[in-house]
């Protein structure tokens, strides 16, 4: 390696570009990058489940083994309460919001949003999963307990955001609204080095990522934009191929990569299709558009969405700005 750069490194060198006092971000990125190594440690144990006991048995110590999820999602709240920063936390685990009200959180002006492990249901067959978190900034003075308001915010209004996707290596990407970067963890020492430097979500690209055994229940829209997806046309390579893992972490991130769409859209059975507005979709969308792509509910900008409910869902369109701008035409057209 020339020259590696860590990522606690990496945030220090950059904590002038946060607007806010210099070493909160850094406190906060450094809870959720130790809970991410330790919930990445347990993944790779997810498939000595039967030899070491299947999460709901006891293991050796006659404590119950959790669910991987349940186990994500103490990890990062307890990581995140250790330090002062954050004076609550909303997760997709949880119904509500949790409020950290020790005495070190008495000054906290920071909220987190999170998923602690999406697609957790992937792990039982080796398929890679991830962790989304999204920071706000309190609306509700300092010294008083988390407010609902303090999470409801729109994702505009996000001093960061990121993911880190379990796979065959473990990355964490964020960014702080200036430009995207990654990092790729190398197990053996535990430390997360610089790899993807300034990322950029290339314009266009010919990977659409949709769960197309939906197709019934899919708006005219999609229906048709499938269909130009399929279409044989050799000066916008099309047709386009087709990946869908079904782990949005990891279908973002190859979109990220290759240049793609990701389309989770709304259907009959699903109103408001199924990703959640605060702790998937906006955080993605934050990291979409500071690499160069874009995010949409298929008819506006998903960081624009006033949020009304915790668990809110959105239809979801991501990727590549002339991909996700085409998809949003035929929604147009078609609604
Ligand atoms: P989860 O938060 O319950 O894990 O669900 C989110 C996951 C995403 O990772 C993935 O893109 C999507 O659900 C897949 O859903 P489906 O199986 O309906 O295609
Ligand atoms: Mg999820």
């Amino acid at each position: 390696m020339s020259n590696p750069i860590t990522l606690g490194e990496f945030v220090i060198e950059k904590q002038g570009q946060f607007p806010y006092a210099t070493g909160e971000l850094s406190q906060l990125l450094s809870s959720i990058r130790l809970a991410a190594k330790v919930v990445n440690r347990e993944i790779n144990k997810a498939g000595l489940g039967d030899v070491l006991g299947a999460v709901g048995a006891q293991n050796v110590q006659g404590e119950q083994q959790m669910k991987l999820d349940v186990y994500a999602d103490e990890m990062f709240i307890k990581a995140l309460r250790a330090r002062g920063e954050v004076c609550g936390v909303g997760s997709e685990e949880n119904e509500d919001f949790i409020v950290f009200d020790e005495e070190i959180h008495s000054n906290s002006k920071y909220v987190v949003l999170i998923d602690p492990l999406d697609g957790s249901s992937n792990i039982d067959v080796n398929v890679s999963v991830g962790t989304i978190f999204s920071i706000y900034r309190r609306v509700t003075p300092p010294g008083t307990p988390a407010k609902l308001e303090d999470f409801l915010q729109a994702g505009n209004k996000q001093v960061a955001a990121g993911y880190v996707v379990y796979g065959s290596s473990t990355m964490l990407v964020y960014t702080t609204g200036h430009g995207v970067n990654g990092f790729t963890l190398d197990p053996s020492l535990g430390v997360f080095f610089l790899s993807h430097p300034n990322m950029q979500i290339p314009k266009t690209g010919n990977i659409y990522s949709i769960n197309e055994g939906n197709y019934v229940h899919f708006p005219d829209g999609v229906k048709n934009y499938i269909k130009y997806c399929q279409e044989l046309d050799v000066p916008t390579n099309r047709p386009y191929t087709s990946r869908y893992i079904g782990s949005l972490v990891s279908d973002f991130h190859r979109n990220m990569l290759k240049g793609g769409i990701y389309i989770y859209p709304k259907g009959t059975k699903s109103p408001n299709g199924k990703l959640r507005l605060l702790y998937e979709c906006n955080p993605l969308a934050f990291i979409a558009e500071q690499a160069g792509g874009k995010a949409s509910n298929g008819f506006k900008r998903i960081m624009d969405i006033q949020p009304e409910e915790l668990h809110q869902r959105v239809p979801f369109f991501i990727g590549s700005v002339e991909m996700v701008d085409k998809a949003e035409e035929f929604m147009t057209k078609f609604s």
